[in-house]
């Protein structure tokens, strides 16, 4: 028997870029895509672990249709949630992505009725390790919601994406829309509000 997942889910791999590479879309591959709970698991068992990537690889697993870019329709108004571990020595980053998929495609990291999430993100660089959540909007409304609503959304579900990383009181996730980090050329921009 397969278990479906409410949502199919595809994974992407970005691999560290070479000097011959043109664009970053060039170092980006779609690897599989799943619907289902024994399909997750088969795929998991049999990738590459997290802490086995070189530096400037990403995985990425997003709803099927949706490419893990800013350029994607359902991207381009969004933003993200976004946590660096720096302790990249000490930290349990395949236990903590793991987590943040199997909430992804568990459909934990919303209330039913939202539909924002498009796909999770996890980078390797070379300080720090970040995880990140996607969102379709980026709290200046959307899907007939006031940019209060939209922005309460939001905050929910960097509040249970920070449950799932287990983060303590004191560290904080970081909202930040993709067009703000695609004007400052780097995803580390300002961030517009924090969990
Ligand atoms: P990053 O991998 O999100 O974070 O972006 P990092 O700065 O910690 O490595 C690194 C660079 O990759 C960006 O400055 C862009 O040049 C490129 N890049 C990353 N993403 C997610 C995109 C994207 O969605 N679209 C495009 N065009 N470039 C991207």
């Amino acid at each position: 028997v397969k278990h479906p997942l409410m949502n199919k889910w595809t994974l992407w791999f970005t691999r560290p870029p070479n000097k011959n590479d043109t664009s970053w879309h060039e170092a980006l591959k779609e690897v599989v895509t799943f619907d289902s709970v024994e399909e997750f698991w088969g795929i998991y068992n049999n990738i590459t672990k997290t802490s086995d990537l070189a530096l400037k690889s990403d995985y990425h697993l997003f709803k099927v249709g949706i490419r893990p870019e800013w350029e994607d329709p359902a991207n381009k108004h969004g933003g993200k949630w976004a946590y660096q571990f720096k302790e990249k020595r000490t930290i349990p980053i395949d236990e903590l992505w793991l987590h943040t998929m199997l909430a992804a495609i568990g459909e934990t990291l919303e209330k039913e009725t939202d539909h924002e999430v498009t796909g999770v993100v996890v980078n390797v660089r070379k300080g720090f390790y970040r995880i990140g959540v996607w969102t379709r909007s980026s709290g200046t409304g959307s899907q007939g919601k006031t940019s209060k609503e939209n922005r309460e959304s939001l905050v929910e579900i960097g509040r249970r994406f920070k449950e799932v990383l287990k983060l303590g009181e004191r560290e904080q996730v970081e909202f930040s829309g993709h067009s703000d980090s695609a004007n400052a050329g780097s995803s580390r921009a300002k961030a517009k509000f924090v969990a």
